[in-house]
């Protein structure tokens, strides 16, 4: 058997045609089924919906035998031991600065002032800040971090866009790029020893449909 965790939403919507590439469909709809481990077209395939920051752990230790997640959550996580044998480019987006329209960025960013960050993401941010010599104070959120600069919580925020329309929606400016994010295939490296020949028949179908 050879399990496959994904996150529901755009990830599991973005997977689809790469597993078709592989010969795996998956039966049940995740919007539909309130099932949480989906069957497939193929006996020995299973998909486990989890949180996608969850997913490296599934992986880690073997809850799962490889996964699909963002590289914003693999750096975030600082997962160690997980084979990356893929960036399937789905997913896409940034992980960018935003402050609130009319905030002097680049004051902020001028050494001898402080600048509050509110991010999901502290651990990108923190390199990210620090190796522009800047110090920040971070605050760590969950969710909505737009309405950060908008209360007067944090100064600017680090987070993933990717249309820009959130940013607009709230009165925010992405004012630096950090980085372009995409998904990955995770695996685990005892599932790869042990049941060599199907992981890599997946990985190689995927590797093909990247491709192209
Ligand atoms: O939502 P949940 O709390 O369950 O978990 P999650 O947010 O970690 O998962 P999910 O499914 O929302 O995102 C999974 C992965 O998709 C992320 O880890 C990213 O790698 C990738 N991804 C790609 C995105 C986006 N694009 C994206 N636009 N994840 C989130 N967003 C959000 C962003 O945070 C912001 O709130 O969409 C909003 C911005 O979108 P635009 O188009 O308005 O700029
Ligand atoms: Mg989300």
């Amino acid at each position: 058997m050879i399990t496959i965790a994904l996150s529901k939403g755009r990830i599991f919507d973005d997977i689809l045609p790469l597993l078709k590439s592989a010969g795996i469909e998956v039966l049940d709809d995740p919007d539909k089924s309130r099932k949480l481990i989906l069957d497939t077209n193929q006996p020995d395939v299973r998909v486990l919906l989890v949180r996608a920051t969850d997913v490296p752990t599934y992986v880690q230790y073997g809850g799962a035998d490889m996964g699909v997640v963002g590289k914003d959550t693999l750096l975030e996580s600082g997962t160690q031991g997980l084979y990356q044998p893929l960036d399937l480019q789905i997913a896409k987006c940034r992980i960018s600065v935003a402050v609130r329209e009319g905030f002097d960025y680049a004051a902020a960013m001028k050494q001898g002032s402080r600048m509050t960050v509110a991010t999901k993401y502290v651990a990108i941010a923190r390199d990210f800040f620090a190796s522009k010599g800047v110090h920040v104070d971070l605050i760590k959120l969950y969710g909505s971090m737009e309405l950060a600069p908008l209360t007067g919580l944090a100064d600017a925020i680090v987070d993933l866009v990717s249309t820009g329309n959130t940013l607009k929606a709230n009165h925010l400016v992405e004012v630096e790029r950090i980085m372009d994010i995409s998904s990955h295939l995770v695996v685990n490296q005892t599932a790869l020893k042990l049941k060599q020949a199907p992981i890599r028949k997946i990985i190689d179908a995927f590797a093909l449909a990247v491709k192209k």
